[in-house]
């Protein structure tokens, strides 16, 4: 047992066909993943996601970012996964992400940045539900 947070990979790591040497990054580093899957958002979804953004000058652009393919939200869990997950992704600047970081491999700029990381257990919880129904997260995984 431990913490939960949101990973997802985003439409241009995806398009990249950089989701299996994510999701690997994401086991070595400890992480048990309780729900998986590859959706498209819509606009509308999109918007509601990253509604803490909305007065963001960035905000369209986001949206437009997030709807152009499909993206795979993760809920993983581990002890300080929060933190723990945020080291493992990066900066959200590339050029500022640190070496061997998932963003530094991938992430082609600060607005494709190739995954997304909840910034608290708050919205963690808050995130996880936005694409995961209860019955959807493993229980009593591993075993
Ligand atoms: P993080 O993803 O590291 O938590 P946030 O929450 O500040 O970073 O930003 C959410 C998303 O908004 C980023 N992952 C990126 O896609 C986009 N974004 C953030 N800052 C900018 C910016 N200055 N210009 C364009 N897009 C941005």
């Amino acid at each position: 047992m431990g913490n939960k947070t949101l990973a997802i990979i985003k439409p241009d790591a995806v398009n990249d066909n950089h989701i299996g040497e994510i999701i690997s990054m994401i086991n070595k580093a400890g992480f048990k993943i309780k729900a998986l899957k590859m959706i498209r958002l819509s606009k509308d979804a999109a918007r509601s996601f990253y509604e803490v953004h909305k007065d963001r000058p960035f905000y369209g652009e986001l949206v437009d970012y997030m709807t152009s393919g499909p993206c795979v939200p993760i809920a993983l869990e581990k002890e300080n996964a929060v933190e723990d997950y945020r080291k493992l992704i990066g900066a959200t600047d590339p050029a500022k992400a640190a070496e061997g970081t998932v963003r530094k491999l991938y992430a082609k700029s600060v607005q494709f940045n190739a995954v997304h990381g909840s910034d608290s257990d708050e919205n963690a919880a808050r995130e996880i539900a936005f694409f995961f129904s209860s019955k959807e997260l493993i229980e009593n995984y591993p075993l």
